[in-house]
């Protein structure tokens, strides 16, 4: 398992970040890390935090399942967040001196799939604010590019406040306690219809492989993936990393996934930098 990155990542790779929002990055975690991944991500099916929902199940059974924050409860996880070079990489591109561990998130569509995730940007629904904020995004499979998740690179820079999905809404299932966001609390912008004309947008995506993995800003527009063929599956698991500028804060909109309790519990309050053992600094 490479604990280190197989290679420096280049001044042209960071600032394309900062320009674009996004940038993909292949064959930095070796097959070890992806079997690993593996394991701990059929763990998670099995156990099932209470965070966890179905986002999609469709009239023949095809499934979006999603779930976050279980890393506590899955060695495989703990040990890509502690000993992988993932820490390392998000710092290099954010630019920042200071990483914390924020969130794990998977998202799992069983073979054949339609289901797309809707168009949003992060940040708005997280418990923190700041620029200096990633997502690591690695398929467990081979994907192609129509298949997989796709940005509208330079959005992370527009300051428009945008009115975007609550995606408490996606729950078949009917859980309660799900968090929601009701955008329609705060003055926001109607979300771009960005499918009704992706070129004009510059929607970007790639042809995928396992060691592969995906940069991006938690305020670039991202959305879409799915879609898939029949035969094919589609495992990714996301991990979120807060740099120098992140401090914790409480929307009254809701959020998701809604970070107020576990904070609070320990502590933690708006304006203050994230840590404790929920958060851990790693880097
Ligand atoms: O992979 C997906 O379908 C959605 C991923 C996503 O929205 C995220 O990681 O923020």
């Amino acid at each position: 398992m490479n604990t280190t990155l197989p290679r420096e990542i280049t001044a042209d790779e960071i600032a394309t970040y900062h320009s674009d929002g996004v940038i993909v990055l292949r064959q930095l975690f070796d097959a070890d890390w992806i079997e690993l991944l593996d394991r701990g991500l059929i763990a998670n099916c099995d156990r099932p935090t209470v965070r966890s929902r179905v986002w999609d199940r469709d009239s023949a059974g095809r499934t979006m399942f999603y779930d976050s924050q279980a890393w506590q409860g899955i060695d495989e996880y703990r040990q890509y967040i502690f000993d992988s070079p993932a820490a390392t990489l998000a710092a290099k591109v954010m630019g920042s001196a200071r990483v914390n561990f924020y969130f794990d998130a998977v998202f799992v569509r069983s073979p054949g799939s339609q289901f797309q995730t809707p168009w949003h940007q992060d940040e708005p629904y997280w418990s923190v604010e700041g620029y200096d904020t990633c997502t690591l995004w690695m398929p467990l499979t081979p994907v192609a590019k129509e298949n997989a998740l796709a940005y509208v690179p330079g959005s992370h820079r527009l300051d428009t406040v945008f009115d975007q999905f609550n995606f408490g809404e996606l729950n078949p299932d009917g859980k309660q306690n799900v968090d929601q966001v009701d955008f329609s609390a705060i003055a926001a912008t109607r979300f771009p219809d960005i499918d009704q004309d992706p070129e004009r947008y510059g929607v970007v995506s790639w042809d995928m492989q396992p060691g592969d993995c995906i940069v991006f800003n938690s305020r670039i527009m991202h959305g879409g993936s799915g879609r898939l063929a029949k035969d094919r599956d589609l495992r990714v698991f996301t991990t979120k990393w807060l740099g120098d500028d992140v401090r914790i804060k409480f929307r009254a909109e809701g959020m998701d996934p809604d970070h107020t309790e576990v904070m609070t519990a320990r502590g933690l309050k708006p304006g203050d930098r994230p840590g404790t053992d929920l958060y851990p600094q790693i880097i």
